[in-house]
């Protein structure tokens, strides 16, 4: 492994010393090193083209976005080109990105409702300054990401291909999701139907995707991989996702996985403050769905995932995305409580 990393990090810095490399575990999807050099500190990712089959569409997508947002003065990432003046390097059949390391903590949550509405705050700029980006430049690198009408038929098309076994541990998870998908379905058709427009979002914006500094201030954004058109509701349904968790998605004892409703209303309060200007009157009513809707999508992904046996995210036991799509389905539980009890009130 050393000596391939000291070659792809030479295609981007030439003769280099190399003095510690770290692997990066939070991600789900690509191989991520942090390399320490004698020329600074860099993030170096091998990406998964398994999951992104369309790597040059990934590639212009990030690569337009992050330079329109430099020139702004929007904090973002910085990739490395290599001496042909490419920002990725091909050895062999892989593809590996190169970026500038950025001194920050990641968290897995959001640690307090100060932190959450700055959060909001940012997210919220991220999409106001990205309005001026031209929206037909980017290019469906996963076409249906958030397509979360078709997550669902996926999902029952794997009621029919799963093994008997996985069926059977997954049974009341599966009646579950069955029962929740009648709760979401107005808002990810309205989605679909253009009822809600389309912007230039980040579509993957969970909370270890935010880098922080000592004071919970968000620096940016990272993981740009999946920026397409979608709608902001992604974006927000998705760090709420993590952010209202009192645990991760990775929980496996379901009394620590408790839905924040303080850090919830602080997030809304912060991204609203800041984005009410440019929603549409749809949006802004459908914005309490945004939450609901990304739990049941990202429960029907780890659900479908479990009954395919693995073959899409990184596991590290038998029972992992089931675990996952538990954590989910616990928290969906808990926001319909909190939506009925706001409507009671
Ligand atoms: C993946 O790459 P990473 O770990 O940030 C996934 C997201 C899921 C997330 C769940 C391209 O994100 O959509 O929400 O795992 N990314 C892709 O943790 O599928
Ligand atoms: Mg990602």
């Amino acid at each position: 492994m050393e000596t391939l990393v000291t070659k792809v990090v030479s295609e981007f810095l030439g003769a280099v010393s190399i003095t510690d490399i770290v692997t990066l575990q939070s991600g789900l999807i690509n191989s991520t090193y942090k390399i320490a050099t004698n020329k600074g500190i860099f993030v170096l990712q091998k990406m998964n083209q398994k999951v992104f089959p369309n790597i040059n569409s990934l590639l212009n997508n990030k690569t337009k976005t992050t330079q329109f947002l430099s020139e702004i003065g929007f904090p973002t990432v910085t990739f490395l080109a290599t001496k042909e003046g490419l920002l990725y390097s091909k050895l062999g059949e892989d593809i590996w990105q190169m970026s500038v390391y950025i001194p920050s903590f990641v968290k897995e949550k959001i640690e307090s409702p100060a932190m959450a509405e700055k959060a909001g705050i940012h997210l919220a700029q991220f999409h106001k300054i990205l309005l001026d980006f031209p929206i037909e430049q980017l290019e469906y690198t996963l076409p249906d990401f958030h397509n979360t009408p078709k997550r669902y038929t996926d999902f029952k098309s794997k009621l029919i291909s799963a093994s008997k076994e996985r069926l059977q541990n997954a049974s009341e998870e599966i009646e579950q999701l069955n029962y929740f998908y009648a709760k979401v379905a107005s808002v990810a058709l309205a989605i679909q139907e253009g009822k809600i427009p389309l912007r230039v979002v980040h579509n993957d914006t969970k909370i270890s995707n935010m880098l922080f500094d000592a004071k919970g201030n968000i620096i940016c954004i990272i993981d740009l991989d999946t920026i397409m058109p979608g709608s902001l509701l992604h974006d927000v349904g998705d760090a709420l996702r993590s952010g209202t968790n009192t645990a991760t998605e990775e929980e496996k004892d379901l009394t620590k996985v408790n839905f924040d409703a303080n850090i919830y209303e602080s997030f809304i309060k912060g991204y609203t403050k800041e984005a009410h200007s440019f929603m549409t009157t749809k949006e802004l009513e459908s914005l309490p769905l945004s939450l609901p809707l990304l739990l049941f999508e990202q429960a029907c992904r780890f659900l479908s995932d479990y009954l395919d046996n693995d073959s899409y995210y990184a596991t590290t036991y038998e029972e992992h995305n089931l675990v996952r799509a538990k954590t989910q389905i616990h928290l969906l539980k808990q926001v319909f409580s909190y939506i009925k009890s706001i409507h009671n009130n």
